[in-house]
């Protein structure tokens, strides 16, 4: 072969393997980066799965060879209606099987915050409440008890269950006690807008002067949670003592309303709560600068709301009763009770 045709040759070989090396490097460059980029997905993935994984299946789950009665079609109480016109439960003895809503709710892992506020006198009904909670309230779920009081010193000391905890908070004392009912609200608010949101899944606010004498559990666990009042459960609406004077942001005119509602036990989500006590404090704070009052404070905004916010869970008055009143034939079991108080005695000022 001529040294020419040679070159020729050599030089064809030569660009022939730089360009297959410039192949090469661009397909293992181009692989190089699917692979940094597939790396880099990987670490901002897990923080997805993280968010997803922060939301709690509270779907009710059974699980097989788990037996209990068998539910009925057919069979249920008649004596009272156990569902309200948009369809929310209406709970009463007998419309539930409580070692069954126990079972499928034990699977959740859920913490049941509940306030209760104590100043001035009021702290007397603390050992009862607390006693009394601790034999019915939530037996065997997780539950953290919020309690507001300006004399933490004189909070008795009472054995928690295993899953049951305490935390004192010191407020203020006021010298009227429409105000350290209606105050009840701005706290919880507060308390629900940032500090819980990680640490409960319900809520339930309860008044003091109070207590547990039947099992109060997860039947009463919803989103939001309105108690039917002991006093007006059979009157017609307009009997309700709902406030009538449109001056008041808690005014509902004659001819509207559902049911009345206890200011004494309230609850459901944390984001739900939230909304109605900011809207309660909202709308008393309204009236307090026109110098008006609710005619039953707190309760009165509490019922407008629920009038507009359509509560997903109705307690029956087992969950709110008096101690004072007889029982009629439709409460079969008292859960909770207002326990006999002479107002004058206990309260700052009448
Ligand atoms: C009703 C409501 C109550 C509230 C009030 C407002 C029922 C059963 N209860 O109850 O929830 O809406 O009307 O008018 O319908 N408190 C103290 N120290 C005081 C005064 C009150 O700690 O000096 C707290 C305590 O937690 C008490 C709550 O505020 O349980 C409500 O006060 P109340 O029970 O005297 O009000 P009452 O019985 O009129």
């Amino acid at each position: 072969m001529p040294l020419r045709q040679n070159l020729i040759f050599f030089i064809l070989v030569m660009v022939g393997m730089l360009f297959s090396g410039v192949l090469y490097l661009s397909y293992t460059f181009n692989q190089d980066s699917c692979r940094k980029q597939q790396q880099q997905q990987q670490l901002t993935e897990p923080a997805t799965v993280k968010t997803e994984v922060k939301q709690k299946n509270l779907g009710l789950r059974s699980s097989p060879g788990f037996v209990y009665s068998q539910p009925s079609v057919l069979v249920g109480r008649t004596d009272v209606a156990s569902v309200t016109p948009w369809l929310a439960p209406i709970i009463w003895e007998g419309t539930f099987d409580p070692i069954l809503m126990d079972s499928l709710h034990s699977q959740q892992n859920i913490t049941i915050a509940t306030t209760v506020f104590a100043l001035g006198k009021y702290t007397r009904f603390l050992k009862d409440f607390l006693e009394s909670a601790e034999q019915h309230y939530f037996v065997g779920f997780q539950v953290h008890y919020y309690l507001f009081t300006d004399q933490p010193e004189v909070v008795p000391e009472v054995k928690l269950g295993d899953k049951h905890r305490l935390t004192v908070r010191k407020v203020p004392g006021l010298n009227r006690w429409q105000d350290i009912s209606m105050g009840r609200m701005k706290i919880l608010e507060e308390l629900t807008k940032s500090e819980l949101v990680n640490e409960a899944d319900y809520i339930f606010c309860l008044d003091v002067d109070t207590k547990f004498y039947g099992h109060w559990g997860v039947e009463t666990l919803g989103r939001l949670v309105a108690v039917i009042h002991p006093w007006f459960y059979d009157f017609p609406r307009d009997k309700f003592t709902y406030e009538r004077r449109p001056e008041s942001q808690a005014f509902i005119p004659a001819g509207e309303g559902d049911y009345y509602y206890t200011a004494a036990a309230f609850g459901g989500f944390l984001n739900e709560v939230h909304e109605l006590t900011k809207t309660c404090r909202e709308q008393q704070g309204i009236d307090a600068a026109k110098s008006i009052e609710a005619i039953w404070h707190d309760e009165s905004h509490l019922n407008k709301y629920l009038l507009y916010n359509k509560p997903s869970k109705l307690l029956s008055p087992e969950y709110l009763w008096r101690d004072i009143s007889a029982k009629t034939s439709q409460v079969r079991v008292i859960r909770f009770s207002h326990v006999a108080k002479n107002n004058a005695e206990v309260r700052p000022n009448s």
